[in-house]
C-alpha cells in the first residue's frame, strides 16, 4: 500500500493503548513498520498485531527513528517530555493528553467537526481532544450549525476506564470485596480515594484540582476545548463531571439553549442525518442509548430529545459514546485518517 506509514504506539499496554492496537486492525488502517513501547515495567510484555507478536519495547528519547505517525496515550506528563522528541524525529504525533490541546499552534481535532484543521499542525504535533468533550461536540456541532448554541449545561457521568487500565481493575476488585463483605476501609483504594463500586463522585480526576471558582480540570476541559473544537469562543458551558461505577463509555445530560428556535422533531432529524451520530430515540419502547451498548462501538449515540420546557428555545438530549474509543483512540485514529486522506507533504 503505498499510503502506508509507520507507526510508533506509546502506552500500548494501557486501557487506551490496547484499543489503539484492535482499532488499527479492524479499520485495517495502512501500516509498514509498527512498534509498541511502554515504561520499563511491560518490557518483556507481548501483544498481538494482525495475528503477529510483538515485544513491548520501553520507551527512551531515541525510540523515534523513522517513525512517521506516532499514537501517544501515555498520561500527560510523558507526552509533555516525548511528544517534542518524537516531532523532531520527523514522528506526526496524534497526542491523548491534555499536554498540548490549548496551545494555539496545535490543532485539537475532532474529524466530524473540523478534520481539516490536521493540515494546520506546525509543531508536528495533534491534540486528541478530552473523551466527554468528543462526544458532545459531535452531537451538537450539526445542531449549533443550524440553530446556533449559545449556552450548553451539562452534567456528565464518566465510566472508570477514563482513569486507566489499574482503575478498571479497582472497580472490579472493589465490588468483590464489597459483596463479600467488606467495609470501606478494607477497599484498595489505589486509584479513586473514595471507594467507587456502588457509589457515584462528583470529582474527575482522582487528584483533587478543583480551580478557585470550585470546577475540575475536566469540568473546564468541557468549556475550552468545545470552543476552541467548535471555533466559536461565544459558547457558554456549565458542567458537573461525576464518575460513575460503570466500566466503559460515558453517559452525558446535556441542555442546550439555542439562538433559534429547534423543535425536538427538527432536532431529530439532523443528528439522524449527522456524521458519526445514531439516534436511538423511542422511549416508549424503552429505547435510548445506554452505556452497556455503546461499549465496544464506535458511534455517539443521542437520544431522550425533546424541548426544554422551561426557556422559549431549549433542548434537552442524553448522549452516550465508548470514552476508550470515540473519545480516545478510534478518533486518534480517525485523524490519522484525515491526514493520510489530505496527504501533507510533510507525512
Ligand atoms: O498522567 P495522566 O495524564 O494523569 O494519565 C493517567 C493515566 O490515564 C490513562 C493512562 O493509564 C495514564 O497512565 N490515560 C491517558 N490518556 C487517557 C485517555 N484519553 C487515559 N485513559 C483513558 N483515556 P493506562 O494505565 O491505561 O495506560 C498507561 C499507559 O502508559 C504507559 N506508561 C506509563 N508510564 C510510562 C508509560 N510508558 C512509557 N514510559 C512511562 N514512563 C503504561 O505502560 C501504559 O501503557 P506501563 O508499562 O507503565 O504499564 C503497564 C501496565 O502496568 C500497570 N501499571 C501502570 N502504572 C503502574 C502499574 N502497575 C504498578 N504500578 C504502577 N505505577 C498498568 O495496569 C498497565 O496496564
Ligand atoms: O483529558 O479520568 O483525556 O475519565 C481522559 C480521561 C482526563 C481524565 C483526558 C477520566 C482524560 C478522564
Amino acid at each position: 500500500m503505498s499510503n502506508a506509514r509507520n507507526v510508533v504506539i506509546v502506552g500500548a499496554t494501557g486501557a487506551v493503548g490496547q484499543q489503539f492496537i484492535s482499532i488499527l486492525e479492524q479499520r485495517n488502517f495502512p501500516t509498514k513498520r509498527v512498534r509498541f513501547l511502554a515504561s520499563a515495567r511491560s518490557v518483556g510484555k507481548k501483544v498481538t498485531f494482525r495475528g503477529k507478536q510483538y515485544p513491548v519495547e520501553e520507551l527512551t528519547e531515541k525510540s523515534f527513528d523513522g517513525d512517521q505517525i506516532g499514537l501517544f496515550s501515555a498520561g500527560g506528563s510523558i507526552s509533555k517530555q516525548f511528544a517534542p522528541i518524537a516531532a523532531k524525529a520527523g514522528c506526526l504525533v496524534i497526542d491523548n493528553s491534555s499536554a498540548f490541546r490549548m496551545e494555539r499552534d496545535v490543532p485539537l481535532v475532532v474529524p466530524e467537526v473540523n478534520g481539516e484543521e490536521v493540515t494546520n499542525a506546525p509543531r508536528n504535533i495533534i491534540a486528541n481532544p478530552n473523551c466527554s468533550t468528543i462526544q458532545m461536540v459531535v452531537a451538537l456541532k450539526p445542531l449549533h450549525d443550524a440553530a446556533r448554541i449559545r449556552r450548553i449545561v451539562v452534567t456528565t457521568l464518566q465510566s472508570v476506564s477514563g482513569a486507566g487500565a489499574r482503575a478498571i481493575e479497582e472497580l472490579r476488585v472493589q465490588t468483590r470485596d464489597v459483596l463479600d463483605g467488606k467495609g470501606r476501609d478494607q477497599l484498595d483504594r489505589s486509584i479513586f480515594k473514595h471507594p467507587i463500586a456502588f457509589n457515584a463522585m462528583p470529582q474527575i480526576p482522582s487528584k483533587a484540582d478543583f480551580n478557585e471558582a470550585g470546577y475540575t480540570s475536566e469540568e473546564m476541559k468541557l468549556l475550552n476545548e468545545t470552543r476552541k473544537i467548535m471555533g466559536d469562543p461565544s459558547i457558554n458551558v456549565t458542567m458537573t463531571c461525576v464518575r460513575v461505577p460503570v466500566f466503559f463509555a460515558h453517559s452525558e445530560a446535556v441542555n442546550i439553549e439555542t439562538e433559534k428556535k429547534l423543535s425536538a422533531a427538527q432536532a431529530r432529524a439532523i443528528l439522524s442525518r449527522a456524521p458519526g451520530v445514531q439516534v436511538v430515540d423511542d422511549p416508549m419502547a424503552m429505547k435510548y442509548p445506554l452505556a452497556i451498548d455503546a461499549g465496544g462501538t464506535d458511534p455517539v449515540f443521542v437520544g431522550r430529545i425533546r424541548e426544554d420546557q422551561s426557556i422559549p428555545n431549549g433542548l434537552n438530549l442524553w448522549v452516550v459514546a465508548d470514552n476508550l474509543r470515540k473519545g480516545a483512540a478510534l478518533n486518534a485514529i480517525q485523524i490519522a485518517e484525515e491526514v493520510l486522506r489530505r496527504e501533507p507533504a510533510k507525512v
